[in-house]
């Protein structure tokens, strides 16, 4: 499987945002990576459905939803999806995640699901006909810059056995929080087919957006 880069826009210039997609098209990301924060899920407030629906109209690059909210379904019907768009739910917050997954695939979007590293890989298993996209959480939701749970890399192999084993080989599994330049070598071999770039890598202070990707796709090799 391709291995892909989703920058994660919450690490860029926000107020330039559009200059910002400009040059992250030119370095070649593969995908944004959008994360939505609602003030209750977790602690911190970032992306809404209309700027991310201005983001879509401004790029062709796949959008990333990454829902870190207490309702996904409510805010479902307020984002334009385009086919190859992803939209990850998390799993903690939603109640009738079958029903919000099934609501994604309807939508014509890539259902992903989202796992803290405090979520036991087990929640997954009657999920797994509906989850096209699996988000790994290796820092906990909130914040960019935070360090890796350790535990998170064994997951990340754990998840990938359990996936290839259950027939679902081809979902892709994604890692999220603290993708560094020495983390990420451990989460592909672990498994991980979409780095998701923050300030650990492709964002990293006193680097040019051209050093950070070339020094995370050698990473990524
Ligand atoms: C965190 C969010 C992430 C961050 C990303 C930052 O809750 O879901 O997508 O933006 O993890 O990356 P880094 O390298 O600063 O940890
Ligand atoms: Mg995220």
């Amino acid at each position: 499987m391709k291995r892909l880069v989703s920058a994660s826009l919450m690490c860029a210039d926000l107020l330039n945002l559009r200059a910002s997609l400009r040059q992250l098209e030119e370095v070649g990301v593969d995908w944004l990576h959008c994360d939505v924060m609602d003030g209750h899920f977790v602690p911190n407030w970032m992306m809404f459905p209309d700027l991310i629906n201005a983001i879509a109209g401004e790029t062709s690059l796949p959008l990333d939803i990454h829902l870190m909210v207490t309702d996904a379904l409510m805010m479902l019907p307020r984002l334009k999806l385009r086919k190859g768009d992803a939209l990850t739910i998390s799993l903690e917050s939603t109640v009738h995640a079958q029903r919000a997954l099934a609501a994604v695939r309807e939508a014509g979007a890539i259902p992903g699901l989202a796992l803290n590293p405090g979520t036991p890989l087990v929640m997954l298993e009657e999920l797994l006909p509906d989850v096209e996209l699996l988000l790994l959480m290796s820092v906990n939701p909130g914040y960019a810059g935070q360090k890796l749970v350790p535990q998170s890399i064994g997951k990340i192999a754990r998840a990938r056995a359990m996936l290839d084993g259950a027939g679902y080989a081809a979902t892709r599994l994604a890692v999220d929080g603290n993708c560094s330049f020495d983390n990420v070598p451990r989460m592909v071999a672990a498994g991980a087919d979409v780095i998701v770039a923050g300030t650990s890598s492709l964002f990293m202070k006193g680097l040019s957006l051209q050093e950070g990707m070339a020094r995370l796709r050698a990473a990524m090799a």
